[in-house]
């Protein structure tokens, strides 16, 4: 075979690769032409071809509880069940007891089917994904500030920007290539471009900042709001922008008195000679850039952290222009693809809201269902799904490209959740999973290299994923599994589909006009390269015009400007105290990707990383006697597991840190999801994955308790 041009199906970077070689000799390399990674890819991507065969699901299996074991059926068998089911459910319990949890990991085309499937057939907006424990709060935030989602910058910025403000992000191990852009850039401009860091661990990212700021966890308003403080206080604000382009200045003015240098670096824990040096050059720079992802968006103030850092830049006037803007760094390949597509249950496709009648009214019209059929009641996110299992008001639980028995918050209760339903429907490429243990039905989903569609990266740029091998077995693109069931349910009509370039084509009809228009793609043209939105149809030569939002300061709002959002602090959900006086934060390494489905069966990557490990403080360590290298046992009000030590200063004094990817099958006990609680963040929905309240022991210890 030729080349194929395709994305990188890891992390929202978006990588383009180009796959090359004879079908049993197939190498892959970076896509030179590719406008995010010019050629450039980490190990993740560089190794990708190595997963795609090992332990597939190739067929539909089944049983009639879980402590049964599979039989394998035939498709028509699985897609009776499911119709069945479901026509029983609409009848007993209505179209709310019927639920599909997603995945940023979806392609837009499979994402879409979904949405009309559940919310525009079933009548039920219980469709949520796991982008809700992802970015929710960077969507809230931005449809709160500036009236409609958006990531407003672009990664060209990374190279125009004077200081490049990265809170709550390890971009150097999460976002590698994104990373790269930016570290030779800086590398080359000297001492003139700055990197600050707030970060409780000194992370790759940290390690070449010019200024780590380790703050506590939960202490991100706190040293934003100081920032801005400091800022107001130097005249070093952007009065015209405030007064031309923006609302809400004077609450927001009111708050930030209170946020003084002495508080705000006690609150954080960092020397107020740090916070003022990061103040400094923020006043100092022409153009500041923030970017930011899990450190700030998994919290239970998520959307109102996302908020004050929006705030600073409205504040300084550092956005629509080269260099400058709030920029959330979106985990998945494709969670963009799920905003644009409406795959969260408040979101309709197009950057719409099931909170709005005429949002409603447009979709129902375009998809030819019956008016009032897409329910006017939002959706149950992630963890409501949860408690709907508890309650017993979820009859139908429908998992796709996700592993929630490993990701998901307070993992015992997720568990004992997951026993209670009555039906579950689990739709992943491998098996085993941790998640399949937990389903009666078991569908195999073809994968990257073997469906094509399109993904979202966090730049708005749209590319192809071209499929390149035949699926294993049965396996089926999510989509057409979503699309049959649509069908097999008596909706012939919404679900003829010949292939994914016809999904498509009906999918960006419905951004015509919206924030996100990309009315202008197809399959084609995106064969002959990526695409960045807005795209509409009537561009005459296709070029990416508007690389950078708001570049006119008009923004979505009713008003057209941007709102400041005077949004206090209340710090952690469960803040340390004497029984549980460590905070746990658990993140991502560099080489692991997630719950480990692909990553833990590539060799390379597995020696990287032979086990799960637990950092903390020489200060925390050595009055407990812990030793590096040696078991410590973890314990929350929740849970426990164990992990070797490993004692290092690179971890604020605490703060204690463990991976999160390492599930039931790939090691005994090291669940750091066991430990979590499952508080959210009253706007966005999204759980406060990144700290909770523990203890750590020696294991000797754990008979005694
Ligand atoms: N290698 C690799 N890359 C990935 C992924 C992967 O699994 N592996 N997953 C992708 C996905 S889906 C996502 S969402 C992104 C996530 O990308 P990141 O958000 O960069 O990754 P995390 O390690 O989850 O968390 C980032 C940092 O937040 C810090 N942090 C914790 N609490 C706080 C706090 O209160 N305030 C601040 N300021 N910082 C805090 C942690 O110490 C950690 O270093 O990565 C994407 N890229
Ligand atoms: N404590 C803590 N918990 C976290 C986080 C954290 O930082 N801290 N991060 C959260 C975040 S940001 C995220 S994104 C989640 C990630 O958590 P998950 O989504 O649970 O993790 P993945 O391992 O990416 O699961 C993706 C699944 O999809 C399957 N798959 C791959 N491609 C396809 C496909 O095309 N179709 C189908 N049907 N299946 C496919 C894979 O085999 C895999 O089983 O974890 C969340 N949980
Ligand atoms: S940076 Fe992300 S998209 Fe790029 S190769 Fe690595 S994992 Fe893939
Ligand atoms: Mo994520």
């Amino acid at each position: 075979m030729d080349s194929v041009k395709t994305i990188c199906p890891y992390c929202g970077v978006g990588c383009g690769l180009e796959i090359f070689g004879a079908a049993d000799k197939r190498r892959v390399r970076g896509d030179r032409d590719h406008p995010s990674s010019q050629g450039l890819v980490c190990v993740k991507g560089a190794t990708i071809l190595e997963s795609l065969e090992r332990d597939r699901l190739t067929y539909p299996m089944m049983r009639s509880s879980l402590t049964e074991p599979f039989q394998r059926i035939s498709w028509d068998q699985a897609l009776d069940a499911i119709a069945a089911r479901i026509r029983a459910l609409l009848v007993t319990q209505g179209p709310d007891s019927i639920c599909m949890y997603g995945s940023g990991q979806f392609l837009t085309e499979d994402y879409y089917v979904a949405q009309k499937l559940i919310k525009g057939c079933l009548g039920t907006n219980n469709f949520d994904a796991n982008s809700r424990l992802c970015m929710s709060s960077a969507v809230s935030g931005y449809i709160r500030s500036f009236g409609a989602d958006g990531p407003p910058a672009c990664y060209d910025d990374l190279e125009q920007t004077d200081y490049l403000f990265a809170i709550g992000t390890n971009t150097a191990d999460c976002h590698p290539i994104a990373f790269n852009r930016f570290r030779k850039y800086h590398k080359a401009q000297g001492d003139r471009v700055k990197l600050v860091v707030a970060d409780p661990r000194r992370t790759a990212t940290a390690e070449v900042a010019d200024l780590h700021l380790a703050i506590r966890p939960g202490s991100d308003i706190d040293l934003v709001h100081g920032i801005a403080h400091l800022l107001w206080q130097w005249g070093a604000i952007a009065k015209d922008f405030i007064i031309d382009h923006t609302e809400g200045f004077e609450a927001y003015l009111t708050l930030l008195k209170d946020y003084t240098p002495d508080r705000v670096a006690d609150r954080c824990g960092i020397d107020r000679a740090d916070l003022e040096t990061a103040a400094r050059w923020w006043a100092e720079s022409e153009r500041v850039l923030s970017i930011w992802s899990m450190g700030i968006n998994q919290s239970a103030e998520g959307t109102a952290k996302v908020r004050s850092i929006i705030d600073l830049h409205l504040l300084t006037g550092q956005i629509g222009r080269a260099g400058a803007g709030p920029f959330s760094l979106t985990g998945q390949p494709n969670a963009m693809g799920g905003r644009e597509a409406g795959g969260l249950a408040k979101l309709l496709p197009g950057y719409r809201l099931i909170s709005n009648a005429a949002d409603r009214a447009a979709v129902e019209q375009f998809w030819q269902v019956p008016t009032g059929r897409i329910s006017p009641r939002e959706g149950r996110d992630a963890w409501g799904i949860i408690e709907g299992l508890e309650r017993g008001e979820v009859g139908l639980l429908w998992i796709a490209a996700t592993n929630p028995a490993v990701s998901f918050p307070d993992l015992n209760r997720t568990k004992a959740a997951l026993q209670k339903s009555p039906f579950t429907i689990y739709q992943d490429a491998y098996y085993p999973t941790e998640t399949a243990a937990y389903a009666h039905l078991l569908l195999p989903a073809a994968q990257w290299s073997e469906k094509s569609g399109t993904m979202t990266n966090s730049e708005r740029v749209v590319t192809l994923s071209q499929a390149f091998r035949e699926p294993p077995g049965e396996a089926r693109a999510d989509w057409e599994i979503f699309a049959a069931v649509g069908r097999r349910l008596g909706f012939g009509a919404q679900f003829q589909f010949g292939d994914a370039a016809a999904v498509h084509r009906e999918f960006v009809q419905l951004t015509a006009g919206r924030p996100c228009d990309m009315s202008g793609m197809d399959h084609d043209l995106l064969a002959k390269g990526a695409l960045q939105w807005p795209c509409p149809r009537d561009r005459p030569d296709h070029k990416n015009l508007t690389k950078r939002l708001y570049e006119k300061g008009q923004f979505h709002t009713p008003s057209g400007r941007a709102r400041f959002s005077a949004c206090d602090t209340v710090g952690l959900a469960e803040p340390p105290d004497d029984d549980y006086p460590l905070v746990l934060t658990i993140g991502r390494l560099y080489g692991h990707w997630h719950t480990q489905t692909r990553t833990g069966r590539i060799d390379k990557i597995r020696k990287m990383y032979p086990e799960p490990f637990l950092e903390i403080h020489p200060t925390d360590a050595l009055p407990l006697g812990l030793v590096d290298g040696e078991p410590v046992v973890v314990r929350s009000r929740r849970g426990v597991a164990q992990f070797p030590a490993r004692v290092t200063t690179a971890i604020a004094p605490g703060t204690v840190f463990a991976p999160m990817h390492w599930g039931f099958l790939w090691a005994d006990g090291a669940e750091a999801n066991a430990l979590t609680h499952p508080a959210v963040c009253p706007d966005s929905l999204q759980p406060e994955l990144k700290a909770c309240a523990v203890r750590v022991e020696r294991p000797e210890k754990m008979g005694d308790k």
